[in-house]
């Protein structure tokens, strides 16, 4: 944990947008990103990047997360009240764990040493949910210009291996062959190819326990090149198994508690690699509103890639 603390004091972002801040990078998000992220709609064609939430869902159980459970409450039901009798409706119920599929984390979603991002208390979260940095503090966005790194694609292979570490020098090395240069206000989505082990390969332990992703050191760079959010198709954002088996989730606790980057996980980002591969375009709209979940520490998501 040594090494988690001093990259946090180092790379802090507390205070900077105030000590009441419960946005953290997403204040890089600046009405003029938005505004020349709305230019970059060219085609109007629009990609989902999210999971569906149904029973056949990613999870495993592990941690008390479970699929969801969809239940219809109405089903031909007809009004009991004057309404002409042709009247027929149906009603459903979902019952899900926020964090089962295409999700973001929020602020409050993990600390160290009794404290959140901004210093807030980890004691504010309780019982009746996260009282500071919940997902519900963040529900006028997420909307910005959206850049995809393909990781996989970069490395000539259909998916990275899990355990594989990503480095700063490899995103660099998949801007490059992109052409485009991550900038302050970004949300950046990392495209590992390891959601096949899920989708394709039918394999949820494989998908769920081990997967490639961003090392520690990647921190350091979300933060110089003030990335607002950043997103994969894994479920941990970061490199399972931990690059210090000591340390668990280094990369969760640098870029939530001490950056204030929120964090999104299990995105589909295949056919949307598919096209920016085919157009050579690799930017684009990103809008990702999370539900404003009172309290909540996480919200399911569909986010949309818009060109
Ligand atoms: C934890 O498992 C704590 O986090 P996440 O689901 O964000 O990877």
């Amino acid at each position: 944990m040594d090494v988690v603390r001093a990259l946090g004091k180092r790379l802090s972002n507390w205070g900077r947008w105030g000590a009441d801040d419960e946005r953290g990078t997403l204040n890089f998000i600046t009405a003029d990103v938005v505004r020349r992220a709305a230019g970059l709609v060219k085609r109007g064609q629009v990609f989902s990047l999210g999971l569906s939430f149904g029973a056949d869902g990613p999870q495993i159980g592990q941690g008390g997360r479970v699929n969801p459970l969809h239940l219809m409450t109405a089903i031909d039901q007809k009004l009991p009240a004057d309404y002409p009798d042709a009247f027929r409706y149906a009603d459903d119920v979902l019952v899900l764990p926020l964090q089962c599929a295409t999700q973001w984390d929020s602020l409050a979603h993990v600390h160290y040493d009794g404290q959140l991002y901004n210093g807030f208390p980890a004691a504010t979260t309780t019982a009746a949910g996260a009282a500071r940095n919940g997902i519900d503090k963040v529900g006028a966005g997420i909307v910005s210009r959206g850049v995809l790194l393909d990781l996989a694609r970069a490395a000539g292979s259909a998916r990275l291996q899990p355990g594989t570490a990503i480095s700063p020098a490899d995103l660099e090395r998949a801007e490059r062959a992109a052409g485009v240069r991550v900038e302050s206000g970004d949300v950046l989505l990392v495209r590992t190819g390891h959601l096949q082990v899920f989708k394709v390969d039918g394999d949820r332990v494989g998908y769920m326990r081990m997967m490639p992703g961003l090392g520690l050191a990647c921190a350091e760079w979300l933060h110089d090149r003030e990335v607002a959010a950043v997103a994969t198709d894994t479920n941990a954002v970061e490199v399972i198994p931990f690059e210090d088996a000591k340390t668990p989730l280094p990369l969760h606790l640098v870029c939530l508690r001490d950056l204030g980057l929120t964090l999104g996980e299990m995105f589909d980002l295949d056919a949307l690699a598919d096209d920016c591969a085919a157009d050579g375009v690799w930017e684009f709209l990103f809008s990702a509103p999370p539900l404003k979940i009172t309290g909540g520490v996480g919200s399911p998501l569909n986010p949309l890639a818009i060109k």
